[in-house]
Protein backbone atom coordinates (compact mmCIF):
# COMPACT_ATOMS: atom_id res chain seq x y z
CA UNK A 1 0.00 0.00 0.00
CA UNK A 2 1.37 3.85 -1.16
CA UNK A 3 1.51 6.44 1.32
CA UNK A 4 -1.79 8.02 -0.39
CA UNK A 5 -3.33 4.83 -0.07
CA UNK A 6 -3.13 5.23 3.78
CA UNK A 7 -3.78 8.41 3.93
CA UNK A 8 -7.04 8.29 2.54
CA UNK A 9 -8.01 5.57 4.97
CA UNK A 10 -7.13 7.25 7.80
CA UNK A 11 -8.56 10.36 6.76
CA UNK A 12 -11.89 8.40 6.20
CA UNK A 13 -12.48 6.68 9.36
CA UNK A 14 -15.22 7.46 11.21
CA UNK A 15 -17.32 5.14 13.70
CA UNK A 16 -20.76 6.27 11.92
CA UNK A 17 -19.54 3.84 9.23
CA UNK A 18 -18.74 0.73 11.31
CA UNK A 19 -20.98 -2.25 10.63
CA UNK A 20 -22.99 -1.56 13.85
CA UNK A 21 -22.56 2.09 13.86
CA UNK A 22 -20.72 4.19 16.03
CA UNK A 23 -22.37 2.61 19.24
CA UNK A 24 -21.48 5.73 20.86
CA UNK A 25 -18.09 6.23 20.26
CA UNK A 26 -16.84 9.40 18.34
CA UNK A 27 -12.95 9.43 18.67
CA UNK A 28 -10.08 7.50 19.16
CA UNK A 29 -7.98 8.40 21.94
CA UNK A 30 -4.59 7.35 21.28
CA UNK A 31 -3.00 7.13 24.82
CA UNK A 32 0.93 7.15 24.49
CA UNK A 33 2.69 5.48 27.91
CA UNK A 34 5.81 4.55 29.51
CA UNK A 35 8.70 5.22 30.95
CA UNK A 36 10.11 9.13 31.26
CA UNK A 37 12.05 10.50 28.42
CA UNK A 38 11.15 7.59 26.28
CA UNK A 39 10.49 9.55 23.27
CA UNK A 40 6.48 9.90 23.67
CA UNK A 41 6.17 13.62 23.15
CA UNK A 42 8.66 13.33 19.82
CA UNK A 43 6.90 10.70 19.05
CA UNK A 44 3.47 13.01 18.63
CA UNK A 45 4.90 15.55 16.94
CA UNK A 46 6.17 12.91 14.46
CA UNK A 47 2.60 12.33 13.86
CA UNK A 48 1.66 15.31 13.38
CA UNK A 49 4.72 16.26 11.09
CA UNK A 50 4.15 13.16 8.69
CA UNK A 51 0.18 13.92 9.21
CA UNK A 52 0.18 17.67 8.12
CA UNK A 53 3.20 17.33 5.92
CA UNK A 54 4.41 21.00 6.80
CA UNK A 55 6.50 22.34 8.65
CA UNK A 56 8.37 20.53 11.68
CA UNK A 57 7.54 22.05 15.10
CA UNK A 58 7.64 21.17 18.60
CA UNK A 59 4.05 20.66 18.83
CA UNK A 60 3.90 18.23 22.47
CA UNK A 61 6.94 20.18 23.84
CA UNK A 62 9.58 17.57 23.44
CA UNK A 63 12.51 17.69 25.78
CA UNK A 64 15.16 19.79 24.01
CA UNK A 65 17.88 17.63 25.92
CA UNK A 66 18.04 14.09 26.33
CA UNK A 67 15.08 13.66 28.99
CA UNK A 68 11.88 13.81 29.15
CA UNK A 69 9.72 16.63 30.92
CA UNK A 70 6.01 16.14 30.18
CA UNK A 71 3.61 16.71 33.11
CA UNK A 72 0.12 17.17 32.00
CA UNK A 73 -2.28 14.87 29.83
CA UNK A 74 -2.33 17.08 26.81
CA UNK A 75 -4.54 15.70 24.13
CA UNK A 76 -3.70 16.70 19.97
CA UNK A 77 -6.13 16.43 17.50
CA UNK A 78 -4.56 14.99 14.60
CA UNK A 79 -7.97 14.28 12.41
CA UNK A 80 -11.39 14.85 13.15
CA UNK A 81 -11.50 11.25 14.54
CA UNK A 82 -8.23 11.11 16.21
CA UNK A 83 -6.78 12.10 18.88
CA UNK A 84 -3.11 11.00 20.46
CA UNK A 85 -2.60 11.82 24.12
CA UNK A 86 0.75 12.51 25.87
CA UNK A 87 0.57 11.26 29.47
CA UNK A 88 3.05 11.90 32.18
CA UNK A 89 6.20 9.41 31.75
CA UNK A 90 6.64 7.70 34.92
CA UNK A 91 10.22 7.00 36.77
CA UNK A 92 9.80 3.47 37.76
CA UNK A 93 7.43 0.71 37.73
CA UNK A 94 6.03 1.39 41.31
CA UNK A 95 2.41 0.08 41.92
CA UNK A 96 0.88 3.52 42.83
CA UNK A 97 2.46 5.17 39.78
CA UNK A 98 1.84 2.56 37.78
CA UNK A 99 -1.98 2.84 39.44
CA UNK A 100 -1.65 6.46 38.63
CA UNK A 101 -0.92 5.49 34.85
CA UNK A 102 -4.25 3.01 34.13
CA UNK A 103 -6.62 5.70 35.64
CA UNK A 104 -4.82 7.95 32.74
CA UNK A 105 -4.86 5.05 30.17
CA UNK A 106 -8.30 4.18 31.32
CA UNK A 107 -9.34 8.34 30.75
CA UNK A 108 -10.42 8.28 33.93
CA UNK A 109 -8.69 11.64 34.95
CA UNK A 110 -9.05 14.44 33.10
CA UNK A 111 -7.06 15.91 30.06
CA UNK A 112 -5.11 18.75 29.97
CA UNK A 113 -4.36 18.84 33.70
CA UNK A 114 -1.19 18.04 35.26
CA UNK A 115 -0.54 14.44 36.78
CA UNK A 116 0.58 14.08 40.25
CA UNK A 117 1.23 10.77 41.39
CA UNK A 118 -1.55 9.82 44.29
CA UNK A 119 -0.87 7.91 46.49
CA UNK A 120 -3.28 5.32 47.37
CA UNK A 121 -6.90 5.99 48.15
CA UNK A 122 -6.20 9.97 46.92
CA UNK A 123 -6.46 8.63 43.09
CA UNK A 124 -9.31 6.88 44.08
CA UNK A 125 -10.84 10.46 45.05
CA UNK A 126 -9.54 12.02 42.07
CA UNK A 127 -11.02 9.69 39.64
CA UNK A 128 -14.54 9.79 41.72
CA UNK A 129 -14.26 13.99 41.70
CA UNK A 130 -13.00 13.71 38.13
CA UNK A 131 -16.17 11.76 37.17
CA UNK A 132 -18.38 14.44 35.65
CA UNK A 133 -16.01 15.51 33.22
CA UNK A 134 -15.09 12.63 31.63
CA UNK A 135 -16.50 11.69 28.43
CA UNK A 136 -17.69 8.04 27.69
CA UNK A 137 -17.30 9.04 23.69
CA UNK A 138 -13.91 8.19 23.55
CA UNK A 139 -12.22 4.85 22.27
CA UNK A 140 -8.82 4.40 23.93
CA UNK A 141 -5.79 3.05 21.83
CA UNK A 142 -3.00 1.94 24.65
CA UNK A 143 0.05 2.63 22.65
CA UNK A 144 3.57 1.44 24.80
CA UNK A 145 6.27 3.92 23.80
CA UNK A 146 9.93 2.75 24.16
CA UNK A 147 13.54 3.74 23.23
CA UNK A 148 15.83 0.81 22.01
CA UNK A 149 18.32 3.14 23.38
CA UNK A 150 17.50 2.28 27.05
CA UNK A 151 17.89 -1.31 27.05
CA UNK A 152 15.71 -3.79 29.04
CA UNK A 153 17.42 -5.45 32.15
CA UNK A 154 16.37 -9.13 33.05
CA UNK A 155 14.84 -8.19 35.95
CA UNK A 156 12.15 -5.21 34.29
CA UNK A 157 10.95 -7.73 31.67
CA UNK A 158 8.17 -8.96 34.34
CA UNK A 159 7.04 -5.41 35.74
CA UNK A 160 6.56 -4.02 31.74
CA UNK A 161 4.97 -7.22 30.82
CA UNK A 162 3.30 -6.28 33.91
CA UNK A 163 2.17 -2.83 32.71
CA UNK A 164 1.30 -4.13 29.35
CA UNK A 165 -1.18 -6.92 30.59
CA UNK A 166 -2.71 -4.61 33.15
CA UNK A 167 -3.04 -1.78 30.31
CA UNK A 168 -4.92 -4.56 28.37
CA UNK A 169 -7.39 -5.59 30.91
CA UNK A 170 -8.27 -2.05 31.79
CA UNK A 171 -8.79 -0.77 28.15
CA UNK A 172 -9.97 -3.98 26.31
CA UNK A 173 -7.60 -3.02 23.67
CA UNK A 174 -3.59 -4.88 23.37
CA UNK A 175 -0.86 -2.17 23.39
CA UNK A 176 1.02 -1.19 20.51
CA UNK A 177 4.65 -1.26 21.01
CA UNK A 178 6.38 1.94 19.25
CA UNK A 179 10.49 1.51 19.20
CA UNK A 180 11.90 4.93 19.09
CA UNK A 181 15.98 5.63 18.95
CA UNK A 182 15.39 2.37 16.23
CA UNK A 183 19.04 3.03 15.12
CA UNK A 184 20.75 3.26 18.53
CA UNK A 185 21.19 -0.04 20.57
CA UNK A 186 19.71 -3.29 19.75
CA UNK A 187 16.41 -3.33 17.41
CA UNK A 188 16.76 -6.68 17.20
CA UNK A 189 17.11 -7.72 21.09
CA UNK A 190 14.38 -4.83 22.12
CA UNK A 191 11.83 -6.57 19.40
CA UNK A 192 12.76 -9.82 20.59
CA UNK A 193 11.50 -8.51 24.41
CA UNK A 194 8.76 -7.33 23.85
CA UNK A 195 7.80 -10.18 21.36
CA UNK A 196 8.15 -12.54 24.00
CA UNK A 197 6.14 -10.38 26.70
CA UNK A 198 3.75 -11.43 24.27
CA UNK A 199 3.39 -7.79 22.17
CA UNK A 200 1.52 -8.57 18.79
CA UNK A 201 2.13 -5.41 16.82
CA UNK A 202 5.95 -3.28 17.14
CA UNK A 203 6.48 -0.37 15.17
CA UNK A 204 10.09 0.99 15.32
CA UNK A 205 11.46 4.29 14.09
CA UNK A 206 13.48 7.16 14.43
CA UNK A 207 11.52 10.14 15.75
CA UNK A 208 12.02 13.31 13.50
CA UNK A 209 12.88 16.18 16.49
CA UNK A 210 14.37 19.39 15.88
CA UNK A 211 17.83 18.56 15.75
CA UNK A 212 16.48 15.65 12.45
CA UNK A 213 13.59 16.40 10.37
CA UNK A 214 14.29 15.58 7.41
CA UNK A 215 11.83 13.96 5.56
CA UNK A 216 11.94 10.09 4.70
CA UNK A 217 9.99 8.32 2.84
CA UNK A 218 10.49 5.04 5.34
CA UNK A 219 9.59 7.32 8.60
CA UNK A 220 6.72 8.42 7.11
CA UNK A 221 5.69 5.25 5.79
CA UNK A 222 6.09 3.91 9.63
CA UNK A 223 4.13 6.57 11.06
CA UNK A 224 1.45 5.86 8.55
CA UNK A 225 1.05 2.07 8.96
CA UNK A 226 0.85 2.92 12.59
CA UNK A 227 -2.05 5.07 12.39
CA UNK A 228 -3.67 2.35 9.68
CA UNK A 229 -3.07 -0.57 12.31
CA UNK A 230 -4.82 1.57 14.85
CA UNK A 231 -7.29 2.00 12.52
CA UNK A 232 -7.84 -1.74 11.68
CA UNK A 233 -7.91 -2.90 15.79
CA UNK A 234 -10.37 -0.34 16.71
CA UNK A 235 -12.77 -1.15 13.44
CA UNK A 236 -12.23 -4.98 14.44
CA UNK A 237 -13.48 -4.20 18.09
CA UNK A 238 -16.24 -2.00 17.53
CA UNK A 239 -17.52 -4.98 14.98
CA UNK A 240 -18.65 -5.94 17.94
CA UNK A 241 -21.42 -5.10 20.55
CA UNK A 242 -19.99 -2.49 22.79
CA UNK A 243 -21.77 -0.18 25.48
CA UNK A 244 -19.47 2.83 26.19
CA UNK A 245 -21.31 3.85 29.17
CA UNK A 246 -20.79 0.54 30.84
CA UNK A 247 -17.27 -0.05 29.59
CA UNK A 248 -16.41 3.31 31.70
CA UNK A 249 -18.17 2.33 34.25
CA UNK A 250 -16.03 -1.15 34.19
CA UNK A 251 -12.91 0.91 34.12
CA UNK A 252 -13.56 2.44 37.05
CA UNK A 253 -14.52 -0.41 38.60
CA UNK A 254 -11.10 -1.78 38.34
CA UNK A 255 -8.75 0.96 39.00
CA UNK A 256 -10.89 1.11 42.39
CA UNK A 257 -9.88 -2.89 42.51
CA UNK A 258 -5.99 -2.22 41.53
CA UNK A 259 -5.95 0.39 44.16
CA UNK A 260 -7.90 -1.38 46.99
CA UNK A 261 -5.41 -4.62 45.96
CA UNK A 262 -2.49 -2.67 46.11
CA UNK A 263 -2.70 -1.00 49.23
CA UNK A 264 -3.70 -4.30 50.94
CA UNK A 265 0.21 -5.42 49.18
CA UNK A 266 1.58 -2.81 49.99
CA UNK A 267 0.06 -2.96 53.80
CA UNK A 268 1.32 -6.69 53.67
CA UNK A 269 4.89 -5.41 52.94
CA UNK A 270 5.00 -2.58 55.10
CA UNK A 271 4.62 -5.69 58.30
CA UNK A 272 7.08 -7.97 56.32
CA UNK A 273 9.40 -4.72 56.42
CA UNK A 274 8.85 -3.81 59.84
CA UNK A 275 8.85 -7.45 61.30
CA UNK A 276 12.39 -7.84 59.06
CA UNK A 277 13.51 -4.23 60.77
CA UNK A 278 12.75 -5.95 64.65
CA UNK A 279 14.69 -8.73 64.02
CA UNK A 280 17.62 -6.89 62.73
CA UNK A 281 17.35 -4.92 65.56
CA UNK A 282 17.43 -7.76 68.08
CA UNK A 283 20.08 -9.42 66.39
CA UNK A 284 21.95 -5.91 66.54
CA UNK A 285 21.44 -6.01 70.14
CA UNK A 286 22.06 -9.60 70.77
CA UNK A 287 25.34 -8.98 68.95
CA UNK A 288 26.28 -5.88 71.26
CA UNK A 289 25.35 -7.61 74.34
CA UNK A 290 27.86 -10.45 73.58
CA UNK A 291 30.36 -8.06 72.52
CA UNK A 292 30.02 -6.36 75.92
CA UNK A 293 30.15 -9.05 77.55
CA UNK A 294 33.05 -10.09 75.94
CA UNK A 295 34.89 -6.99 76.83
CA UNK A 296 33.71 -7.77 80.14
CA UNK A 297 35.66 -11.05 80.20
CA UNK A 298 38.45 -9.31 78.45
CA UNK A 299 38.68 -6.96 81.60
CA UNK A 300 38.63 -8.99 84.10
CA UNK A 301 41.08 -10.89 82.74
CA UNK A 302 43.43 -8.43 82.64
CA UNK A 303 42.66 -7.98 86.20
CA UNK A 304 43.62 -10.92 87.10
CA UNK A 305 46.40 -11.05 84.77
CA UNK A 306 47.92 -7.85 86.87
CA UNK A 307 47.32 -8.92 90.58
CA UNK A 308 48.99 -12.38 89.70
CA UNK A 309 51.78 -10.68 88.23
CA UNK A 310 51.84 -8.45 91.08
CA UNK A 311 51.77 -11.73 93.46
CA UNK A 312 54.60 -12.81 91.34
CA UNK A 313 57.06 -10.03 91.89
CA UNK A 314 56.23 -9.75 95.33
CA UNK A 315 56.75 -13.62 95.77
CA UNK A 316 60.11 -13.00 94.08
CA UNK A 317 61.23 -10.07 96.52
CA UNK A 318 59.97 -11.95 99.36
CA UNK A 319 62.27 -14.89 98.08
CA UNK A 320 65.05 -13.03 97.61
CA UNK A 321 65.10 -11.32 100.68
CA UNK A 322 64.44 -14.76 102.98
CA UNK A 323 67.55 -16.41 100.81
CA UNK A 324 69.65 -13.17 101.32
CA UNK A 325 68.26 -13.51 105.32
CA UNK A 326 69.32 -17.15 105.55
CA UNK A 327 72.42 -16.77 104.29
CA UNK A 328 73.22 -14.62 106.84
CA UNK A 329 72.13 -16.28 109.44
CA UNK A 330 74.08 -19.49 108.41
CA UNK A 331 77.15 -17.10 108.55
CA UNK A 332 76.50 -15.61 111.99
CA UNK A 333 74.64 -18.16 114.05
CA UNK A 334 75.73 -21.39 112.23
CA UNK A 335 73.67 -23.46 115.55
CA UNK A 336 70.68 -21.26 115.72
CA UNK A 337 67.47 -22.67 114.13
CA UNK A 338 66.32 -20.32 111.42
CA UNK A 339 62.64 -18.31 111.07
CA UNK A 340 59.68 -20.32 109.52
CA UNK A 341 59.28 -19.94 106.08
CA UNK A 342 57.42 -17.20 105.38
CA UNK A 343 57.72 -16.93 100.98
CA UNK A 344 56.20 -21.02 100.85
CA UNK A 345 53.10 -19.91 102.72
CA UNK A 346 52.90 -17.14 100.21
CA UNK A 347 53.90 -19.64 97.53
CA UNK A 348 51.17 -21.93 98.63
CA UNK A 349 48.87 -18.98 98.77
CA UNK A 350 49.47 -18.15 94.90
CA UNK A 351 49.10 -21.92 93.27
CA UNK A 352 45.63 -21.76 95.16
N1 LIG B 1 17.67 10.43 18.05
C1 LIG B 1 16.47 10.34 18.57
N2 LIG B 1 16.16 11.11 19.62
C2 LIG B 1 14.89 10.99 20.13
C3 LIG B 1 13.94 10.09 19.60
N3 LIG B 1 12.81 10.20 20.31
C4 LIG B 1 13.05 11.12 21.25
N4 LIG B 1 14.30 11.61 21.16
C5 LIG B 1 14.95 12.59 22.04
O1 LIG B 1 14.81 12.11 23.39
C6 LIG B 1 14.54 13.16 24.30
C7 LIG B 1 13.27 12.86 25.09
O2 LIG B 1 12.17 12.80 24.22
P1 LIG B 1 10.70 13.21 24.66
O3 LIG B 1 9.85 13.01 23.42
O4 LIG B 1 10.62 14.53 25.32
O5 LIG B 1 10.41 12.05 25.72
P2 LIG B 1 9.05 11.81 26.56
O6 LIG B 1 8.79 10.35 26.54
O7 LIG B 1 7.96 12.69 26.06
O8 LIG B 1 9.47 12.24 28.02
P3 LIG B 1 8.46 12.57 29.26
O9 LIG B 1 7.58 13.65 28.80
O10 LIG B 1 9.28 13.00 30.41
O11 LIG B 1 7.77 11.32 29.61
C8 LIG B 1 14.46 14.41 23.44
O12 LIG B 1 15.69 15.10 23.52
C9 LIG B 1 14.21 13.91 22.03
O13 LIG B 1 14.75 14.77 21.03
C10 LIG B 1 14.33 9.28 18.46
O14 LIG B 1 13.58 8.44 17.94
N5 LIG B 1 15.61 9.45 18.00
MG1 LIG C 1 6.94 14.17 27.00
Amino acid sequence: MDIDEYKRIISNFSFDKCKRGNQGFNRILIQLFGLLGNGKSSFINTCKYVWEDGEYKNWANAADVDEGHTTERIPYKLTGNITLVDNRGYKALDSYETGEIFAQLGNLLPLGKMVEWSKGFSLVDRIVKAEKEIKTSDFIVPVFVHSVKRSIAPQEINDIKSVITTAMKQTGVYPIVVLTCKTTGSLTDTEATFRNMGVERIFSLENYTLQDNFKTRGRHEEVLKFLHEVIKDVQFRVDLPRDPVREMKDRRQFIMNYVHESEIAKQGENLERQKAMEKALLERKLQQAGQESEVKAMKEKRLRDQELEKQREEFNRMKAADQARQQAEVHVHISKPSKPNKTKKIWDIFKR
